[in-house]
């Protein structure tokens, strides 16, 4: 009898940045030079800089009174593909490849980088908001700088420059912090779904067999910080399932998104371990870091999915998910230069700048013409 193959275990490491940890920044860096150059996602335990579960708990709160504001007013934020920042209503998004999308991803998302903190006050329904956004931006900010120096120490930097990916990174320059909203949807019958198209309207949309939260993608920055809802104070979990990872392996069932014709496995994000309430961070690394680190640090392709187990009746709802990303960017005029093991420059010309790889990928992922 054949054997059935086996979806491989998913193993994230995981780093305790807690000082009581008592574990040194080398020691450190080679935990997460392992992970990222294997999985290329790793839990950040206690990640410090005011990241803690209450202020997690707290921007989660504070998304969802922005998700709660009636859509006109959402939609009046607009979008501006040139900085990534502003409001991104149903659909209108499709994360990662066009092919075979049906319609955009189910989700509705804040995306609040340098330039819209000034205009979020006009949009708020409580001036205290702005304060509050602001202050968990810096944190991350604060913490991807912490990240970027334990970078450099796995990764050895030209000229063993100890600031070597912090001094490429200004705040309210590049960042972006994006709240995320994953509504929940009835599931569609198959006389649903043979009714809906990409115009069905949000009101009226039904989740079908199709249907994805977020598009197979990778991530375009240096490095990203995902929160995932924190567990409520009473410690209950808070958090809906769909974040699923793409493993290489030559017996799974799926293809891989990057169009190589290698086959794989989609296997969900599992949750760290001996969560306190220090919290924790789930961090991956994007493309400019895997360019620029010379392929040590991988940017790994992740998807959100809806929760569809079969066991659900049509017309039963699928529960909504929220999750909060910030994205670490380069500074524009930042040269991705790989650097090699022995921390030189690799290559010596056609490398591309920061802002020139940004603006190419946000045109993929926003363009107009890509959205058809
Ligand atoms: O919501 C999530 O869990 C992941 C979101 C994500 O991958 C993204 O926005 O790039």
């Amino acid at each position: 009898m054949p054997v059935a193959v086996q979806p491989p275990k998913l193993n994230i490491p995981s780093i305790d940045l807690s000082p009581t940890a008592g574990k040194t920044d080398d020691e450190l860096a080679a935990t997460l030079l392992e992970a990222l150059n294997t999985v290329g996602f790793l839990h950040v335990l206690n990640p410090g800089a005011g990241l803690d579960l209450p202020h997690v708990r707290d921007i989660f709160a504070a998304g969802s009174e922005l998700f709660e504001l009636p859509l006109e007013q959402k939609e009046a934020v607009g979008f501006d593909v040139a900085t990534g920042a502003g409001y991104t209503s149903m659909m209108g998004q499709i994360t990662g490849a066009k092919a075979h999308r049906f319609r955009g991803d189910l989700k509705e998302s804040f995306s609040i980088g340098p330039s819209t903190s000034a205009s979020l006050p006009s949009l708020l329904p409580s001036e205290s908001l702005v304060p509050r956004i602001e202050a968990f931006r810096r944190a991350c900010f604060a913490c991807g700088l912490r990240l970027l120096d334990l970078f450099t120490i796995a990764l050895k930097t030209p000229d063993d420059d100890p600031k070597y990916f912090r001094s490429r990174h200004t705040y309210h320059n590049n960042e972006s912090l994006r709240l995320i909203h994953y509504p929940s949807f009835p599931r569609a019958t198959a006389e649903d779904e043979a009714a809906q198209g990409k115009e069905t309207s949000w009101s009226q949309l039904k989740i079908g067999e199709q249907d994805i939260r977020a598009g197979a993608h990778q991530d375009f920055g240096s490095a990203t910080l995902l929160f995932q809802s924190p567990p409520d104070e009473a410690g209950k979990p808070t958090a809906v399932e769909g974040l699923e990872i793409f493993v290489a392996q030559e017996d799974g069932p799926a293809e891989a998104p990057d169009g190589s014709g290698r086959k794989g496995w989609w296997i969900p994000a599992p949750q760290p371990e001996g969560l306190s309430e220090g919290g924790s961070i789930l961090v991956n690394v994007g493309v400019s870091m895997e360019i620029w680190s010379g392929s040590q640090f991988k940017a790994t392709w992740h998807r959100v999915v809806c929760p569809n187990p079969p066991e659900l009746a049509a017309g039963e709802v699928l529960p909504g998910r929220k999750s909060v990303v910030f994205f670490m960017i380069p500074d524009h005029n930042v040269m991705l230069t790989p650097i090699d093991k022995s921390g030189r420059p690799a290559v010596a010309e056609g490398c591309m700048s920061s802002g020139d790889f940004y603006n190419l990928r946000m045109k993929r992922s926003y363009g107009k013409d890509e959205m058809k």
